[in-house]
């Protein structure tokens, strides 16, 4: 059976928009992308001294299960030639999941929803572009609404020409 979900991209390192390019072209492979947001450029968040970030979201359908698809973003990652950092530190690609339908899933290594997408605006804007009105099924908040409660101001849309 194929299950919606949201997946959060970022990147800033390298050729940034080529890096989210041959992401979305690799996770093509597997799953059934059904919309991509625009592309945002974002100021770092968690650890503030590194370049900018560029972020997105997409919105697919897989018939993989949770903990497939956590394997297949980690592969996702280092086909685009992620290399290991700190935390929160620059990265050449993350894919993170943000929601797997209305699944809430708790395990050491894999926590979803995602569980600091309603602290980044970096995620919700690009969120809210595609469902502003889906629901977060352990906060029991709307997109747009836990998209209010955070700063935005870092969060700039890339001209659609640079897209
Ligand atoms: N990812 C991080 C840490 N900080 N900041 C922005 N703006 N965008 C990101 O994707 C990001 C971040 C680690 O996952
Ligand atoms: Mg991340
Ligand atoms: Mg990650």
């Amino acid at each position: 059976m194929a299950h919606t979900v949201y997946l959060s991209l970022g990147t800033n390192l390298g050729d940034r928009q080529a890096n989210l390019e041959a992401a979305l072209e690799i996770l093509s492979s597997e799953m059934r992308l059904i919309a991509e947001s625009p592309i945002y450029q974002t100021a770092p968040w968690g650890y503030e001294d590194q370049p900018d970030f560029l972020n997105q979201v997409v919105h697919a359908e897989t018939e993989l299960s949770p903990r497939q698809l956590l394997i297949f973003v980690k592969s996702v990652e280092k086909q685009v030639g992620r290399e290991p950092s700190f935390r929160y530190g620059p990265r050449k690609i993350d894919v993170d999941i943000l929601f797997y339908e209305e699944w809430v899933v708790q395990e050491d290594d894999l926590t979803i929803p995602h569980p600091r997408l309603h602290e980044r605006a970096f995620v919700l804007v690009p969120l809210a572009d595609l469902t502003p009105e889906f629901c977060h099924p352990k906060l029991k908040r709307k997109v747009a609404e836990m998209l209010d409660d955070v700063d935005a101001t870092g969060v700039k849309r890339l001209r659609s020409s640079d897209q």
